[in-house]
């Protein structure tokens, strides 16, 4: 296998700021040769982009299987790659059995998935999002907690057990918690901020071992702004908490650009570039990890397709995975990245 020279390599750039830089990957990936270049060329950490979630994990009740998630971590394992596990505990993946069961059946099979699963991969993974998508300020809670099967079943303790058990099963993984939309402008995604932190605060003070806040970072161009100074000071305040932060599912949706290719590329790479280079002067920043690596495979053609009907061109390298400008942009901002708050990294809230 080719390997890129490295000094053209994403992750040596973010490594020069002590930073891990990688993708989401899906199985089938693995079988196309270019992609396969292209991570090991750029990448130092992983994450299957849906191997590993309950839904993928536990097709036929009772009987898990682990077999493609297996494939991605051997693979990660082979070529010194780390991997991030996605996700212990979704609403979006509760496989279609369980919604109607009685609570107590509920909690029985969500601890059993979360055990075995953590227990299984034990050692072998860098990180874990534990909860992913807990909040959803729309369900009217005070607390802004997303009403979700596992609130219902466990109470609002159920984020505080997740962490609990993920930490004694897999003590060395960095636990997250992953969100959705924390990095909008608008109101309603400052309320989303302003929920988070008070959520990690009433996590910390009954000592939840929360080491990180997942931010997916799952952009529109002409949408994200250059400057964003609710999102720098809510970064700030994650980073006062010693909390570390992921860069977990990036991407730049092109359905707000015009069509013209050259046009659409440059401003993708501008979001990208300026996104990154806020986030890094920011926050304690672990890893970096966009949601695929080339254009021909994202999940935003089905998402948000656009309108004039030409493909979405959201991600670094295009679909005969060559390097795009976005690639340029984000090693940019990986190069100019200046952290200031490093020796934070792994600090977990409330422990011990
Ligand atoms: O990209 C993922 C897609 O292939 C899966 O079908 C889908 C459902 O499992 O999940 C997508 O990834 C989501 C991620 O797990 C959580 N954040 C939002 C991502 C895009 O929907």
């Amino acid at each position: 296998m080719h390997h890129e020279p490295k000094k053209s390599s994403l992750s040596s750039a973010a490594a020069q700021n002590g930073v891990l830089f990688g993708t989401a990957v899906c199985s089938s990936d693995l079988l196309s040769q270019p992609i396969t270049r292209a991570i090991l060329g750029n990448c130092s950490i992983i994450t299957p982009e849906y191997e590993l979630k309950w839904d993928a994990v536990c097709r036929v009740q009772e009987n898990l299987e682990y077999s493609a998630a297996d494939q991605l971590i051997s693979f990660a394992a082979d070529n010194a790659l780390a991997v991030h596990g996605h996700t212990l505990w979704w609403h979006e993946a509760v496989p279609q059995g369980l919604q109607m069961t009685s609570d107590k059946q509920f909690r029985e099979a969500a601890l059993n998935h979360l055990t075995s699963t953590a227990a299984r991969y034990a050692g072998q993974l860098h990180s874990w999002d534990v909860v992913n998508e807990s909040l959803e300020l729309d369900h009217g809670r005070r607390d802004g907690l997303r009403e979700t099967r596992f609130l219902a079943a466990f109470g609002p303790d159920y984020i505080e057990i997740a962490f609990r058990e993920a930490a004694l099963l897999d003590p060395n993984a960095i636990l997250v918690l992953n969100e959705m939309g924390l990095e909008y402008d608008s109101p309603a995604a400052e309320g989303k901020r302003r929920q988070m932190l008070a959520l990690l605060e009433r996590e910390k003070a009954r000592g939840t071992p929360i080491a990180c806040l997942g931010v997916q970072s799952h952009l529109t161009a002409l949408e994200q702004p250059r400057d964003h100074p609710d999102f720098r000071r809510f970064l700030r305040e994650v980073r006062a908490m010693g909390l570390s932060v992921m860069i977990t599912e990036m991407d730049v949706s092109d359905h707000l650009c015009p069509r013209d290719r050259k046009q659409r590329d440059a401003i993708v790479a501008e979001t990208y570039r300026s996104y990154l280079e806020l986030v890094l002067a920011e926050a304690d920043v672990l890893a970096v990890s966009t949601w695929g690596l080339s254009d021909g495979r994202t999940w935003l053609n089905g998402f948000r397709p656009r309108l004039d009907g030409a493909p979405q061109r959201p991600l670094l390298f295009d679909r005969a995975a060559r390097r795009k400008q976005a690639w340029h942009g984000v090693r940019d901002a990986l190069l100019s990245g200046r952290q200031t708050g490093s020796e934070l990294s792994g600090l977990r809230i409330g422990t011990d």
